[in-house]
């Protein structure tokens, strides 16, 4: 088979399609560490300590609501094995600690309630559990786990499982059994999609909210092999590393890149990053929580990048998301559903060879545009003139990927000015437009991989 006939017939499955849609959601970092101020905990932290007395799943959860978010990821247990559930199969949980509450249960249940998705964080590594590094029996102690937060709190709609792993060259080893893990949450929760270690959504590589200015969709399916992602997560606890963009891998899906690879995936990214220096609440990062504008620049590249953004927000030690944090997310959903508010396209007059495009107003796969050639040119002109903020461009993904370059025109002063040129759009591009005033934007599809699709196309005023 051709290289162009493999690239469109790699699609994705419902699941991960259901996946970029939900598009931005939390990240909840909660555990011992939250009272410990560290990072990484060890394994050796008392139950007693954890006492976040005023704990209020509903306050985190309206938090996130309110900064536009979908889902909810929660830490149900991070690398020091506390588990925030009433875990059978073993006592270091929420249930021995003064708080004595199952968290898990109160978060999925806000979730819920506000209409939020909810997903699990498990940490493979885990520091408590005497089992870790024993093989079969450690795996079927995992499992147990899995499937107690698999079959107990409703619909999943994420399973995370982190790479990083601290043990060293000297430290216990454990083989994960991940084929065994992937059954199971195949199994128990159909529709979830494993992240990260996991066959379903990629992770970007870095944890400073950097997205690839090609974030292809379609890569080779070594990428999802899970001991080369653990081998580029973190080994230590540095917060060096939570800032770091590793340079290597730039180019992960290309037509040049993915010339010699036999098998190929559907694998979408994920950007994940912490509103705060750490991902962990740390009173002395009360006053370090990230800018709107820098929170704002990381949604329009990696929503708008064809990725999805993974936003942590750590809650104190209280129990609550800080109000510094519950600010940020407030003035974050604002900027956004201020920028997206209304598509002006319907106003407007879309055109391509001639033929009028209803089929891109509708934010649905069913209708699309698809032009008979490998490239097309489109026309949007309005009855007067426009300021500009974005264009918002979406490919027909059940067709897979298919635009590899791509260009945008704004007329201004009598002539056609290019304003961005770019290469993938695939599930979802935001093309920032600077605010231009004009009445006619040009989308020039310059290479694609067979005849390319476009099932959407919002414009929205500055
Ligand atoms: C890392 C972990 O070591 C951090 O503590 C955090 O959970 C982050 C999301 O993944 O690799």
């Amino acid at each position: 088979m051709q290289l162009d006939e493999r690239l469109i017939k790699t699609v994705p499955h419902e699941r991960q399609i259901r996946f970029q849609q939900i598009g931005f959601y939390a990240f909840i970092h909660f555990t011992v560490n939250t009272f410990t101020d560290k990072e990484w905990g060890d394994g050796s932290e008392s139950p007693s300590i954890f006492t976040p007395m005023k704990l209020d799943a509903e306050q985190w959860v309206t938090a996130v609501k309110s900064a536009g978010m979908k889902g909810l990821i929660l830490t149900c247990k991070h690398h020091d094995g506390f588990c925030l559930w009433d875990c059978k199969c073993t006592p270091h949980n929420v249930m021995n600690s003064p708080y004595g509450k199952d968290i898990v249960r109160q978060v999925s249940d806000a979730c819920k309630k506000h209409g939020i998705a909810f997903g699990v964080y498990l940490s493979p590594w885990d520091r408590n559990c005497p089992l870790y590094g024993s093989g079969k029996a450690y795996d079927d102690f995992f499992i147990t786990q899995l499937t107690e937060l698999l079959t107990g709190y409703g619909e999943v709609f994420s399973v995370w499982f982190d790479g990083a792993c601290g043990e060293g060259p000297d430290g216990k080893k454990q083989y994960y059994d991940w084929e065994r893990y992937y059954a199971v949450i195949r199994e128990l929760q159909p529709g979830a999609c494993i992240s990260v270690c996991g066959p379903d959504i990629r992770w970007c590589g870095n944890e400073a909210g950097h997205t690839r200015k090609a974030e292809w969709s379609v890569v080779p399916e070594r990428a999802k092999d899970s001991e080369i992602i653990a081998e580029k997560s973190q080994h230590e606890d540095s917060e060096e590393f939570r800032r770091r963009v590793d340079a290597r891998d730039e180019d992960l899906g290309s037509r040049q890149a993915l010339e010699n690879e036999d098998k190929l995936i559907w694998y979408p990214a994920e950007v994940n990053t912490s509103i705060r220096p750490g991902w962990f609440w740390h009173e002395s990062e009360n006053d370090k929580v990230r800018p709107l504008e820098e929170l704002f620049d990381i949604y329009l590249k990696s929503v708008g990048g064809n990725a999805t953004f993974l936003l942590n927000i750590p809650p104190t030690n209280e129990g609550l998301l800080h109000e510094n944090d519950v600010a940020r997310l407030g003035e974050l959903g604002e900027l956004i559903s201020r920028s997206f508010a209304c598509s002006i396209a319907p106003e407007a007059e879309i055109t391509s060879g001639g033929e009028s495009l209803e089929s891109v107003l509708s934010d649905s796969y069913d209708e699309y545009f698809m032009p008979p050639e490998n490239t097309a040119e489109i026309n949007i002109t309005f009855k007067t003139p426009e300021r500009l903020g974005y264009l918002v461009l979406k490919e027909n993904i059940r067709m897979s990927q298919r635009v590899e370059s791509f260009s945008v025109d704004v007329f201004e002063c009598g002539v056609f000015h290019e304003v961005y040129s770019g290469t993938v759009i695939g599930f979802k591009r935001i093309v920032p437009l600077g605010s231009a005033v004009t009445d006619r934007i040009r989308i020039r599809i310059t290479d694609s991989r067979s005849a390319p699709t476009v099932s959407f196309i919002g414009v929205y005023r500055s």
